[in-house]
């Protein structure tokens, strides 16, 4: 199979504020989001929405407080990315290093200087920083103040920050993206959004009011983005996965196509900028009364993203018989029905790397815009056999199948401008908050509960990856 990729393509990986840097209170940084998940099934609960505490427990382990020490360590870090020879390096701010509770008048400087420092650090050795604003990020802060994402507040104070870091660092950074997988606050209110429910609270009402105050946040920041940087490029980014019907029953059919829609409403609204009418429908048709104001459709309309960011970990499948939904997949939020033809990841994520191929091909059929694949890789477990070596075959083995059908993507002639696959270094898991769950072509020393030296071990991946990037993609 030739895999062919366009000169000057954007190979590289993507990592969260969150999920590695640690550091969780240093240099003035506020609590956020993530620092309130601990492991296990509690951790699903409260991503949920359902909250018992807005301040880290007394003897509760969470994960993110040291995670891998990026904070610290990212000039290693960074030295063992560029002898992969990559080109960009996705990775996410933190809202609360820069304002700490969210509404300072005057931003953290030692915040600020962090990712200075790791920005220049980057391109240093010719990485290009990839730059997420909000990756599961709200400071606590506006969650006990407003709510957080329920209230129009949160519009303007996004606004502010995105402004301080676009003002900040337009000479280092060029490639931009609002929210990570904006669709993932319908599944995840707490995780995407910042969202507590309370008894009797109306959660549909809730949570798509939040989401029309993240798409007109996220309109204004790519409006300040085009006026301050204008050479730069911001993205929106979708938690793709396109769903199949489980049969070609007509009825499942078209609720595969509802089920696509529920994360495509999202990127309608930022790609071409207005609600599509099955939208409108579906508020009408629930009784949803979403508070728009008056100029909010005009800023949507007038800044539309330049590129469409997306994760892709697997399809996902759907059926209306009642006996076909008993089987469904273990580690899917979106809620998908066993696909029979597809094997499945240690978590129960389903792998179809043709499914990256179909969904790519929708995505440009939908926007006709440049893609860019943000997230791709496989969660697994690693042995280290002796000589502390990784033999992750299962891992090279996914992720060559997954360039492969994005080569094919692109010889269909989807434009796709990138790939950042999840995540190049070991780093703490979003779902489960577990550290044994690893994606990198860089082992960390650090177990479930916080132990280990932190060392960085490469695993066999590593010199794939790198042969990879060399070849620009020829020889995978
Ligand atoms: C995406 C998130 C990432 C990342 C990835 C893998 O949904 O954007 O933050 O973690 O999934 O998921 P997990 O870490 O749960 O295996």
């Amino acid at each position: 199979m030739t895999t062919t990729f366009p000169q000057g393509f954007l190979w590289g990986g993507a990592i969260a504020a969150n999920q590695a840097e640690g550091a969780y209170l240093e240099d003035g940084k506020g609590l956020s989001i993530v620092d309130l998940l601990p492991t296990g099934e509690k951790r699903r609960a409260i991503m949920k929405g359902n909250v018992p505490s807005l301040t880290p427990l007394e003897g509760e382990f969470y994960p993110s407080h040291e995670a891998i020490d990026f904070y610290h360590r990212y000039p290693e870090d960074i030295a063992l990315l560029a002898e992969m020879g990559f080109k960009v390096l996705r990775v996410s701010i933190a809202w609360a290093r820069i304002f700490p509770t969210g509404e300072e008048e005057v931003p953290n400087e030692a915040g600020l200087l962090f990712y200075d420092r790791l920005f220049d650090e980057l391109l240093r050795y010719g990485i290009q920083p990839v730059v997420t604003l909000a990756h599961f990020d709200v400071p606590i802060h506006l969650i006990e103040k407003y709510g957080s994402w329920r209230h129009r507040q949160l519009i303007t104070l996004f606004e502010k920050y995105a402004i301080t870091v676009f003002t900040r660092y337009q000479h280092k950074v060029k490639y931009w993206m609002t929210f990570n997988e904006i669709n993932m606050l319908l599944h995840l209110p707490f995780l995407g959004a910042g969202l507590v429910f309370e008894e009797g609270d109306d959660i549909e009402q809730i949570k798509y009011q939040a989401a029309h105050h993240q798409l007109v946040a996220s309109a204004l920041a790519v409006k300040a983005c085009h006026e301050i940087i204008p050479d730069a490029q911001i993205g929106c980014m979708l938690a793709a996965g396109s769903f199949y019907p489980f049969t070609c029953n007509p009825e499942d059919v078209y609720q595969g196509m509802e089920k696509d829609r529920e994360s495509y409403f999202f990127i309608d609204v930022q790609s071409r900028g207005e609600y599509p009418g099955y939208a409108k429908r579906f508020f009408r048709d629930r009784g949803l009364d979403i508070q728009m104001e008056a100029e909010d459709a005009e800023i949507l309309k007038q800044h539309t993203v330049d590129y469409i960011g997306f994760s892709y970990y697997s399809s996902r499948t759907t059926s209306t018989d009642p006996e076909v939904n008993q089987k469904m997949t273990s580690g899917n939020v979106f809620g998908s029905v066993a696909n029979p033809y597809l094997a499945k990841s240690e978590w129960g994520w389903t792998i179809d790397p043709l499914g990256m191929r179909i969904t790519a091909n929708q995505l440009h059929d939908r926007y006709q815009k440049p893609l860019f694949v943000v997230e791709n890789g496989l969660g697994a477990h690693d042995e280290m056999l002796a000589d502390q070596a990784i033999d992750d075959d299962y891992r090279i083995d996914y992720l060559q199948k997954h360039i492969v059908a994005m080569s094919e993507a692109i010889q269909d002639g989807v434009p796709i401008i990138g790939y950042t696959c999840w995540a190049p270094i070991d780093i703490v898991s979003a779902s489960s908050g577990e550290m044994r769950k690893r994606y990198g072509y860089i082992y960390v020393d650090r177990d479930n509960e916080g132990n280990g030296t932190l060392q960085r071990i490469k695993k066999k991946s590593f010199a794939w990856y790198q042969q990879v990037i060399q070849s620009n993609g020829a020889d995978v």
